[in-house]
């Protein structure tokens, strides 16, 4: 009889093999599979892999300044690595493969021991094969709190997932490495849930004030919401407070990775439904509903303070170099040529061997840092869309001030939405020392050419 290796891994190694140290504890983060109910009742259930048995991972909540320690335990079939996205972190604890950790193999474990300086909504997902892993489920939010927080009647972690579900056997379609995808708009998906949900329900009261932590965990969607009986205002964007809250006006976009802390108070009558709603070009569809009754003991509050900021950089443009970045390739504007290693590949060639996109140039990650950054020093990044689609891109270890077209200095970001043909500057205070991942988080654009890294010292 012969073994596959999944069944290897889920008999011998999970069972018996498996060294002492990987054994489950209180503050262990076990990655493993586990069957949901992700698809509307009447609908089979999703076999997903998940951090603690179910999707999104259990949240990870504590205060500022805080110390976060989790032995992630791999109980997967896959290699894989934890990623703190946003968390401005020490380098070693990034979760990148091949930068800075090795991977996890099965069976295996790694300690994950970090500080948390900044208060907001920030996340954590797989960092190996992120364009299945993640798709799979490999997320969870990671929420840290204000010393004093607002006044809020409920404070809700909203994150939203798309996934690409056979509705027959509610398996998820496995084709992560699908050239289509990947050289468009990234893997899009049939079924959108909310904490792992789909159109889940959350009571509220009118008058009641909500805290909405919205965290967009999938691959390749962009959102663009809106709300419905409930308004307000953003009071922070990729976790870090604005200095003056948005009002909600219209719609807003979440591209993936982006988070957005609303404060909002229910307008809407009792007995009627509040909700998040998905704008979509043929009208839309409803997120999260808030069916609402009665009122709230306390009356409607007005306005709404700034959230305390968090201790990040001073920025001075002046002086600062700025660096380009090209975004290039894909669907409709084909690589003529780009490099892997130092290797020079036609577009047809690369094409072949599954990338479809590059930035200045190179077609992965290339040997030298796109920035070699003294600590501390200010650098501008102008990223340039050439090509025919949008592109989120994520810096890690570090936020970055967005430079809007007046040249004033916008909100703070760890991910910035590029629209095609865009051009969009942003500054950066390297004052976190280490290698770090630069990237699209549409993670087939990533898996397929759209990775770069700098370097701090
Ligand atoms: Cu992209």
């Amino acid at each position: 009889m012969t073994f596959t290796r999944r069944q290897f891994l889920q008999s011998a190694a999970a069972l018996a093999v498996l060294p002492h140290s990987a054994r489950a504890s209180s503050s262990d983060l076990i990655a493993q599979t586990a069957m949901q109910q992700i698809a509307p009742n009447g609908f089979p259930q999703t076999p997903v892999w998940s951090y603690g048995g179910g999707v999104p991972g259990a949240e990870i909540r504590l205060p500022q300044g805080a110390r976060v320690q989790r032995r992630l335990v791999n109980e997967l079939p896959q290699p894989t690595t934890v990623h703190w996205h946003g968390i401005r972190i020490d380098n070693a604890m990034d979760g990148v493969p091949g930068l800075t950790q090795d991977v996890i193999a099965p069976g295996e474990g790694f300690d994950y021991d970090f500080v948390v300086p900044d208060a907001g909504t920030y996340w954590y997902h797989a960092h190996n094969r992120s364009v299945e892993q993640v798709a799979r489920g490999l997320y969870g939010p990671l929420i840290v709190e204000e010393a004093t927080g607002p006044d809020v009647d409920q404070d809700l972690t909203l994150m939203l997932d798309d996934w690409r579900l056979d509705p027959d056997t509610g398996h998820i379609v496995e084709d992560f490495d699908n050239g289509h995808d990947q050289s468009h708009a990234g893997r899009l998906g049939n079924l959108i849930s909310v904490n792992g949900q789909f159109d889940p329900v959350f009571p509220a009261r009118r008058h009641e004030r909500l805290r909405l932590r919205l965290i967009n965990a999938s691959n390749a969607r962009i959102y663009d919401l809106a709300l419905d009986g409930v308004a307000g205002w953003i009071v922070a964007l990729d976790g870090m407070p604005l200095e003056s809250p948005l009002e909600v006006e219209d719609g807003f976009p979440l591209a993936p990775a982006q988070r957005a802390d609303l404060i909002v108070d229910v307008t809407a009558e009792s007995d009627t439904v509040a909700g998040l709603i998905s704008r979509e070009r043929d009208g839309g569809f409803g997120l999260v509903r808030f069916p609402v009754s009665g009122n709230s003991a306390t009356t409607a509050r007005s306005g709404v303070v700034p959230l305390p900021a968090n201790p990040l950089a001073q920025v001075v443009l002046d002086g600062a170099p700025v660096h380009r970045m090209t975004l290039q390739g894909g669907a409709m504007r084909w690589l003529e040529s780009a490099q892997l290693g130092d290797t020079q590949l036609s577009g047809r060639e690369l094409a072949q061997l599954g990338r479809f996109w590059a930035l200045n140039g190179y077609a992965e990650r290339p040997l030298d840092p796109f920035l070699d950054a003294q600590r501390g020093s200010a650098h501008r990044i102008e990223f340039v869309n050439e090509t025919a689609f949008p592109h989120a891109m994520h810096l890690h270890g570090h936020h970055f001030r967005l430079i809007l077209p007046d040249g004033s200095l916008g909100p703070w970001r760890d991910t910035v939405l590029v629209e095609r043909g865009q051009t969009r500057e942003i500054v950066l205070v390297a004052d976190n020392p280490g290698d770090w991942l630069l990237h699209c988080h549409m993670l087939g654009h990533a898996a397929s050419g759209m990775m770069s890294w700098f370097r701090v010292t």
